[in-house]
């Protein structure tokens, strides 16, 4: 599958936002993320409106974010109509399914009715997906699992990475893949287990061209380790495009959106023609 294209990807997936995501990969040809981590709405909206054309996905980190309001989020829909991408908020939801289902649903955020893809820690078993399904799936929408995470130390490795696999597995009606560092194809599946099938997308932080990590244990590799060498589908640049956020240079963070654009695509072609 690593070899596919995304188009054809695209074509094979059942999920509504997994389809729309591996289109509008092929028709920017972008596999970028950013990941929009500034705390004003202002900051936000600049950065979304000058690298809307160099992405497939905005990543959002809502609660971050001091003037949060309902026209952020309008703002933010209409940058993605203008510019062709969709919407991820970076929840990491942990908790019961009861708590999950309003956390998605309701509070200040109401993350569901505008998010395409969220996430979720697999640490509370199989319960978090059927209480995010119960709000997402009628909606649409798509789950990524963190089956592991980009920091020195982390404690999602092997069984734990099985065991996320194995809950995305029994719920592919709403599990779309993975915020993991490498492909998933056939980890935690018993021998007699036909996994062909399968088609999980692997977004992956921790991604940078001029700096191998910061003073927090985030760690980076380039698109290219992250592409070709690990299989994963998207790239997730923060800081690596907008630097510390402060001082935003718009010129700065429209070349590195564009540099990263390039670096992602070139690296995917790379690996379908499998040179
Ligand atoms: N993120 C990681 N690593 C993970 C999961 N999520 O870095 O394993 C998220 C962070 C941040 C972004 O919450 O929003 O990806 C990475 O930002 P950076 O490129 O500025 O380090």
């Amino acid at each position: 599958l690593a070899k596919l294209s995304y188009a054809e990807r695209a074509k094979r997936h059942s999920n509504a936002s997994a389809r729309a995501l591996l289109e509008v990969m092929e028709r920017k040809k972008t596999n970028l993320c950013v990941s929009v981590d500034v705390t004003t709405k202002s900051e936000f909206l600049s950065v979304v409106d000058v690298v809307g054309p160099y992405i497939c996905l905005v990543k959002t980190h809502v609660d971050i974010i001091e003037d949060f309001d309902h026209d952020l989020i309008e703002k933010l829909r209409e940058l993605s109509v203008k510019y062709d991408f969709l919407i991820f908020e970076d929840r990491k939801f942990a908790d019961i399914g009861n708590t999950v289902a309003l956390q998605y649903s309701s509070g200040v955020h109401k993350i569901a009715s505008w998010s395409h893809i969220t996430n979720a820690h697999p640490v509370p078993g199989p319960s978090i997906i059927s209480g995010l399904a119960s709000v997402g799936v009628p909606l649409g929408r798509g789950l990524l699992l963190l089956a592991e995470m980009s920091t020195k130390g982390s404690l999602a490795t092997g069984s734990y990475t099985e065991e996320a696999v194995r809950m995305a597995r029994a719920n592919k009606n709403f599990v779309i893949g993975f915020i993991a560092q490498r492909r998933m194809d056939g980890v935690g599946a018993s021998p007699d287990e036909s996994t062909e099938e399968d088609d999980f997308l692997i977004l992956t932080p921790g991604v940078g061209l001029d700096s191998r990590g910061d003073s927090m244990g985030q760690q980076y590799r380039t698109p290219k380790e992250v592409i070709v060498d690990s299989g994963c589908d998207v790239i997730i640049v923060g800081r690596g495009i907008y630097g510390k956020g402060n001082n935003l240079d718009i010129q700065t963070v429209q070349a590195q959106a564009e540099r990263y654009r390039t670096e992602g695509w070139n690296a995917y072609q790379e690996r379908i023609k499998g040179t």
